[in-house]
Formats: C-alpha cells, sequence, structure tokens
C-alpha cells in the first residue's frame, strides 16, 4: 500500500484545496491530512484564518478524500509522522516547491500545480470589507505599527492625524501617508477604524469621538484613568456595534496565551502567587520621567504586569495596595502594586527610573512557571519543580514585535469572528482602570502635600 501524506491549513475550504487533495489521493492508495491548529499556524505567521481548526477539520473530512486526519501542531512534525505513519509520499501545492526538499531522504516529494486564482486570502477579502484605518498620534509607535500591519490581511492604513503641525508632516513626507493636523472629525469621516498612539491623557477624548461617530477604536493603554470613563467607551463602543479594543500586546501574544494555558491546566497545581515585574530606564528628560500627570511607571508598564495576574487569579481581589518611589516633580519613578486575594497573591512592579529584574513567576503547589524578560511578548518560558534537574522549556514561535497578532485579533473581532475575545476582556480592563484610578488619586494626593498640584 502506498501511503500519501500532505498538510494544510484548509481555511475557507475553496476549489484549490480540493482539486490539490484529489490530485494526493491519486498519488497512492491511502491519504492522510494534516491539519494545522490555530496555534502553530499563528506561530508561522498566518494570523487570521477564520475557520476553527474544528471546522477545518470538517471541510477537510465532507471531501471523502481523506482515509485519516491528523493534526498539526509543531515544527518538525512533518519527519516524526512520515516515520510514524510509514509514508512513501508527501506531498504540498507548487507555492512550496524547495520548501520541503528536506524530506527527501524519509520519502518521495511531489509539488502538485497550485490552482491559479483562488486562495483562503482571496476569499477572506471578498468575504470581509478591507477596514480602512486611520493612525493618531505619529510618534515612536507609529511607524512600527504601520510596518506590522502589512503581516495582517484585511487592514489598510490610510491616513493619519496629529495636532502638532511639522511632526505630521514629517511622518507624511517619510510614510507617504495623508496625515490631518486640524480637522480631527474630518479625518474620522475617511476612516472605519482608528489605532490611537497619541499622548495617553488624549486617549479618551479621541476614543470617544471615533466610537460616537461609530467607528472601530484600538487605543493604546490606558484608555482612560477612571472606571466610570472606560465603562462609558464600552458602552459607547456596544450601542454603536463597534469594536473596542485596548492595546496591550502582550494579550494577543501566542506564547503568553499558551503560558496562560499551561498555568490554568493544573501541571504547577494550584497558583498562590504571581509576580510581575516589567523596567525600563527611561532617559532623564524623557516624557516617562518628567511628565508627572501622565508619564510614570505605572501609567507606563501596570498594565502588562496586572495582565497574568487577572488572567490567573481573576479580578476580585480582596485588597489592593500601592506604593510608590517619587522622584523630582512627584512622577513615579517605581511602583509596585500588591493584591491580596482569598487564597493567592500578587504583585506588579514596574520602573521607569528603578531597574529590577524584569521576569513572571507563577507559583503553584506543585511547581513554578519562570517567563524571563521580556516575558510580556512570551518568546520564552519554563516549568521548574521541586527537582531542580526537572525543567519543561518552551518556546513558541514569535514574530516580529508582537503588534501583528494585536491587530490581527482586532481585524477578527470587528469580521465578526468571536474566537479571540477571550484574549482580554471588557472586565479584566475594568478591573485595570480600577487600580489605575486609584494610583492616580494617590498621585494626585502626594503631588498635593509636596505642593506641586
Ligand atoms: N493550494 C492549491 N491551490 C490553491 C491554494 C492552495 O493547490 N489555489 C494547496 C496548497 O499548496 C497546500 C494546500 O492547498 O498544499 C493547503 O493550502 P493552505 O490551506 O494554504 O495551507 P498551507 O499554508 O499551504 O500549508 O504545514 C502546512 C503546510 O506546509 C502547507
Amino acid at each position: 500500500m502506498r501511503k500519501v501524506i500532505t498538510y494544510g491549513t484548509f481555511d475557507l475550504f475553496h476549489k484549490g484545496h480540493l482539486s490539490l487533495l484529489t490530485r494526493a489521493k491519486a498519488l497512492g492508495d491511502y491519504l492522510i491530512v494534516g491539519v494545522t491548529t490555530d496555534h502553530f499556524d499563528e506561530a508561522r505567521g498566518k494570523v487570521n484564518v477564520v475557520d476553527s481548526v474544528m471546522e477545518r477539520i470538517e471541510s477537510v473530512k465532507k471531501t471523502g478524500l481523506a482515509d485519516e486526519i491528523i493534526i498539526e501542531d509543531h515544527e518538525g512534525q512533518k519527519i516524526e509522522d512520515i516515520e510514524k505513519y510509514q509514508i512513501d509520499v508527501f506531498t504540498v501545492g507548487s507555492d512550496w516547491v524547495g520548501t520541503f526538499d528536506y524530506l527527501k531522504p524519509f520519502c518521495e516529494v511531489v509539488y502538485l500545480d497550485r490552482t491559479p486564482d483562488v486562495s483562503s486570502t482571496m476569499l477572506r477579502e471578498r468575504r470581509f470589507k478591507i477596514v480602512k484605518m486611520g493612525i493618531v498620534g505619529t510618534g515612536r509607535i507609529a511607524p512600527r505599527f504601520l510596518s506590522e500591519s502589512k503581516y495582517v490581511s484585511g487592514i489598510n492604513i490610510i491616513c493619519a492625524y496629529n495636532p502638532e503641525k511639522e511632526s505630521g508632516r514629517a511622518f507624511e513626507e517619510q510614510h507617504e501617508i495623508e496625515t490631518f493636523h486640524e480637522d480631527y472629525e474630518g479625518f474620522l469621516d475617511k476612516v472605519d477604524g482608528v489605532y490611537i498612539a497619541a499622548p495617553n491623557e488624549t486617549h479618551y477624548e479621541y476614543a470617544k469621538k471615533a466610537l460616537l461617530k461609530g467607528k472601530h477604536v484600538l487605543c493604546e493603554k490606558p484608555i482612560a484613568f477612571t472606571k466610570k470613563e472606560t465603562m462609558e467607551l464600552y458602552e459607547l463602543a456596544g450601542e454603536k456595534g463597534v469594536v473596542l479594543y485596548e492595546a496591550i500586546k502582550t494579550a494577543y501574544c501566542p506564547g503568553f496565551q499558551q503560558m496562560m494555558n499551561m498555568a490554568k491546566s493544573g501541571k504547577i497545581g494550584q497558583i498562590h502567587d504571581v509576580e510581575a515585574c516589567f523596567s525600563r530606564l527611561a532617559a532623564p528628560m524623557s516624557r516617562e520621567r518628567t511628565d508627572a500627570k501622565y508619564g510614570g511607571a505605572f501609567l507606563e508598564f501596570a498594565a502588562y504586569n496586572m495582565l497574568p495576574i487577572f488572567k490567573l487569579l481573576g479580578t476580585d481581589y480582596k485588597e489592593v495596595r500601592i506604593d510608590s518611589i517619587y522622584g523630582e516633580g512627584g512622577i513615579d519613578l517605581y511602583t509596585k502594586v500588591q493584591f491580596v486575594y482569598e487564597n493567592a497573591m500578587a504583585t506588579a512592579k514596574c520602573g521607569v527610573g528603578v531597574k529590577s529584574e524584569g521576569q513572571l513567576v507563577i507559583a503553584g503547589t506543585e511547581g513554578y512557571i519562570l517567563a524571563e524578560s521580556p516575558w510580556w511578548l512570551t518568546k520564552k518560558f519554563q516549568i521548574r519543580y521541586e527537582d531542580a534537574d526537572k525543567v519543561d522549556t518552551y518556546e513558541p514561535r514569535f514574530q516580529g514585535d508582537g503588534l501583528r497578532y494585536e491587530i490581527s485579533g482586532f481585524v477578527s473581532k470587528i469580521n465578526g469572528i468571536e474566537h479571540v475575545g477571550y484574549r482580554l476582556t471588557e472586565r479584566e480592563a475594568e478591573a485595570m482602570a480600577e487600580v489605575t484610578e486609584l494610583f492616580m488619586k494617590q498621585r494626585k494626593a502626594k503631588r498635593e502635600c509636596l505642593n506641586l498640584e
């Protein structure tokens, strides 16, 4: 018996897939089809697959061509499968010519002609309107957003806005993107959604105006400084039927998801402590260290640190305590937030003027998870146990600087693909806003004490 194997995502199953499978089957007597998991696809840079893995398996099954369907979930699996299933022929479409020649020592490799003029990407674009986006604020993150969005299909950055004429113009020239500098409403009229990367204190107003006009909003954290304003924006988004996403990129990184899932799976037993730290020494004259009202360590990093805490321990903490080391002008150079839960505790440490070890430690009754800097992108984490020789290391694949995953999540949500909503829930965003509000009050009181307000 001649055994054939082929692999694919098979998203929005189309005639190209059918033709490939038909010809693959004809190469032998028994056909095994490997369908990729969402996680594996994300890891190899396919970030906006529409159908769930179950739906994609179902599509392959319906063709009646596969004698067996398996899941492909990691790199290097093809060789394992070829040996395990004693495969004679590996086949794939001609878009992959050369890529799989490394399998030749193990079996015959056949590249079948790709069916022209049809692809999942084309179907996605036909099915979902391209989201026309505008960037608000043309500072440090804007160029990164531009380049990362090129990896996500279904989104097109068409313009930008910056009330400061000079910087707006420089951005326009450098990136050849129309940049508005006075007419925010006119700018909004051109787009379906906005990415807000302007200074922290402007987020709420920009977001509110955009939502009122029925535009989708992806907004850098914090979206507002109070719980009331945060909830008002979420409600407004609900009323207008648009998407509001807080841009905490960690939430959308595939490795972070995997780490949270491993922690929840019971591998380290019951979780009793989460310690997260993120610090980056900012230059003395930087906004982070001079803007005493809207700069500082907490506003810069607390959202990242609170994310694993709320994901793993929930948002119903019993007590929260915030302590800061203040620098000149009443800016927090270092802030430590401590949460007490019924049966657990957590710490979030943030620094712009104090440097510490940027790591995440999740402590459980059976062992602990350690993710070193940059844990907020989660390229690597380890599960460790009492027995120091027993260490499980995970190195999830990670592409670019992480923004593409967040952009892809945002576009998927706009397109009504619901399986991305859990990545940062409204309740988690609300809980972050509660702590932010408390911090802002405390810092204001401190500044008043110092006669700075
Ligand atoms: N295909 C085709 N003609 C098209 C589109 C796709 O012949 N117009 C083929 C692809 O070459 C592939 C299969 O259909 O052999 C599945 O395509 P995708 O779902 O796009 O999966 P792909 O990313 O190519 O996965 O491990 C995964 C494999 O490496 C290939």
